[in-house]
Formats: structure tokens, sequence, C-alpha cells
């Protein structure tokens, strides 16, 4: 496939209650797509990094001027390029895995539509729905999380994962608990604490959590390892790995025993699926992430969610945890599950209308 003409198109989706994390809050979704346009097919893309640079250090203003620059003038250049030549390609390049992903994604969904083949075939997938969680934000007070999470019982999630900060962590994990008993529940804290913290996070060992994610900093494979010594719960990473050389380190040092998969974290689906293989050889877990994707986003991960190994649910929530009107037609839970797209590609496709009516800039590059 020669790529002829690449599509960046900023988005903006207001969330339906606003998302707080140790981070930060969102109030809107300000997403960059991206269209790659061959002769044989297009492909859609939707790149997960956010607004500013918060959650790592990509920002979609800076995946525009890397995308500009560098990166799709490189892959422009060449006569023929597949899904798996594109990491090739920009390989030289450091860093910026958001940006590879949301290229490589793109070209691959152009690739299988001009094939017919579903994404979820090609990533091997071993089921047609998945069952789905969701990651509950930071709250004012303890009254409105139970309201919050009785919704989303009551809506069919599977899991609950509570977002954590110092100040917010035993007493809404004890709260949630005491209210809905023994649902499978984790928490979350963006690197939110230090190694002198453990004493407090070991006071989360006596609920039973499926797992923490992401106590400690992003580069801190090392204290992770003595961490997970000092806590009975299991230690998950999410924003520690970028890759599957990331993973494999982590698990050699023992500084997790579950990984949470973002593609858009690590590069794209390729190196997802390597991550998803690796931790599986080893008997670690993998789950999911989310990055409150729209629909375009969501029908990739929700493919990628059902390969074997993702044995814990995913933060794949339905449409309408996120946005009041998703971009394609809408993800709805059933008995806790989302379907897994069938058709070419990512299987999905944006609605035009809600397309023209949310867009803030589009910019063509051939
Ligand atoms: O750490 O998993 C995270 C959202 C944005 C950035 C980071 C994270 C999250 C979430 C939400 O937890 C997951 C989702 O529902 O998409
Ligand atoms: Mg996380």
């Amino acid at each position: 496939m020669k790529i002829t003409g690449v599509e960046l198109r900023r988005v903006a989706m207001p969330l339906v209650a606003p998302f707080r994390t140790s981070f930060g809050t969102e109030y809107e979704r300000d997403v960059l797509l991206v269209r790659v346009v061959t002769p044989e097919a297009e492909g859609w893309a939707e790149c997960v990094a956010m607004e500013q640079p918060l959650y790592s250090s990509e920002y979609a203003d800076g995946v525009t001027d890397v995308y500009r620059r560098f990166m799709i003038p490189w892959l422009m250049a060449l006569p023929s390029i597949d899904a798996y030549g594109v990491a090739r390609t920009l390989g030289p390049i450091k860093g910026h895995r958001m940006a590879k992903a949301a290229l490589e994604t793109a070209v691959l969904d152009a690739q299988l539509r001009a094939a017919g083949e579903p994404l979820a075939r090609f990533l091997g997938a071993s089921r047609e729905r998945v069952p789905c969680g969701v990651s509950v934000g930071i709250m004012d007070s303890i009254p409105q999380l139970l309201e919050a999470v009785d919704a989303y019982l009551a809506a069919g999630y599977v899991r609950i994962k509570l977002k954590i900060e110092p100040g917010w962590d035993v007493d809404p994990v004890r709260a949630v608990r005491e209210r809905f008993g023994d649902i499978l529940l984790q928490v979350d804290a963006n690197a939110a604490y230090s190694l002198a913290d453990a004493p407090q996070l070991a006071r989360l060992d006596e609920f039973g959590l499926l797992l923490i994610e992401q106590p400690l900093a992003d580069d801190d494979l090392v204290q992770h390892a003595e961490l997970a010594k000092r806590l009975k719960t299991p230690l998950c990473l999410d924003e520690s790995i970028e890759s599957a050389a990331h993973a494999a380190a982590a698990i050699s040092l023992r500084a997790c025993s579950i990984v949470n998969i973002k593609p858009g974290r690590v590069g794209g689906y390729l190196e997802a699926r390597r991550i998803h293989d690796l931790c599986r050889a080893h008997g670690v877990a993998v789950w999911c992430g989310g990055m409150l994707e729209t629909g375009i986003g969501r029908a990739a991960n929700v493919a990628l969610a059902a390969l074997p190994g993702f044995t814990l649910p995913g933060d794949t929530s339905a449409s309408r945890r996120y946005y009041a009107t998703d971009l394609t037609a809408p993800f709805v839970l059933r008995d806790g599950q989302l379907d897994v797209p069938t058709g070419p590609g990512i299987g999905v496709d944006p609605i035009p209308d809600v397309l023209d009516a949310i867009t803030t800039s589009i910019e063509w590059i051939k």
C-alpha cells in the first residue's frame, strides 16, 4: 500500500462527568484522529495523547508536530508500506509512542479493510464479547463516590477501579467494600505515591483488592519491586510499561505480577500483542487499559481485549460512560460485556454528521 494522504482531525468531545485523577481533572477530550488514505482503502485511528503532558510526556499538539515534521513525510516517501513497516520506518525516532501507535493503527486498519479481515481475527482474538470494568475518578466526597459506584454496578460493570491519591485511598476503598461487599475491586494511583508511603499502601491489603495499579513513579521499576515485597495486594504497572522490553524487565525484577496494556502507550497493537504473548508465557495476567477513547479507539481496544491472555476485565467501558454522543455507533454494555466488532479493520466508522459537528480543525497532508 502507498499512502497518498493523511488527514489529522481534532475533535472536541465533552465528557458526561468530569474525570479526576491524581494528575488532573478532565472535562472534555480534545482528540486527535488520524485518517490514512491509500488507493486500496482508508484507515482510521485515534491518538490517545491528551491535551496536556500529564499522564505521559506526549500531548496532542506535540504529536501533530512530530507527524508533520518527521513521521508522515518519512512514511509517505516510501513506495509501499504495511503495518509492520510503520514501526520499522519510524524506529530511529526515539519515544513518541502514542504518535507512532496511531499512525500504525490507521495503516493497519486500511490494510485489514482492503483484505476484508477484522482486527480481532488478525490479532488472534479468542472471544466474541469481553467483560468490562469501569474506572471511577476521585470524587469530592464518599457519598458521591458510593452513588457513582452504585450506578455503574446497576449498569452491569463486572469490576470497579477506584482512582486513589494520598488523602483519598483507605477511606474510599473501605466505604466501597462495606457498602457493596464482595465485588471485583482494584485501585489506580497514577504514580502519586513514593516508597515512603509503603505502610499506608499496606493498609489496603485487608480489602482483598485485585491489584494496585502504578503506585510509584513511571521510571521506578526497582522501587516497585521493593514495594511488591511489602504488599499482599498484587502490583500492576501502567505508565512504567512502554514496550515489551520494559515488560520483560518488570517481570524479571518482580516489579509487577499484572500488566495494564494500553496500545497507545506502547507504540501500537503489534507491540501490545507482543506484551500479551510475553506475559502469557510467564503466567502474568494482563488487562486492557483505556484513555477515555471515542468509539474509534474503543473498537480496537475491545478487539485486543478479546485475546486469550486478557484474563482480567478491562477499562473498556461502554460509550455512554464517557460521552452522550459517541463518534461511532455506540458501544453498549450487555450483561457486563461489550461485543467485539466483526467488520473489516477496526470494524466501526465515524458517523459523518457527528464528526462534522465536533470537529475543531482539519489538516490534510499529502
Ligand atoms: O491511568 O488508566 C489510567 C484515563 C486517562 C489516563 C490514564 C488512565 C485513565 C483511566 C480511564 O483510568 C480508563 C478509561 O475508562 O478509559
Ligand atoms: Mg492507570
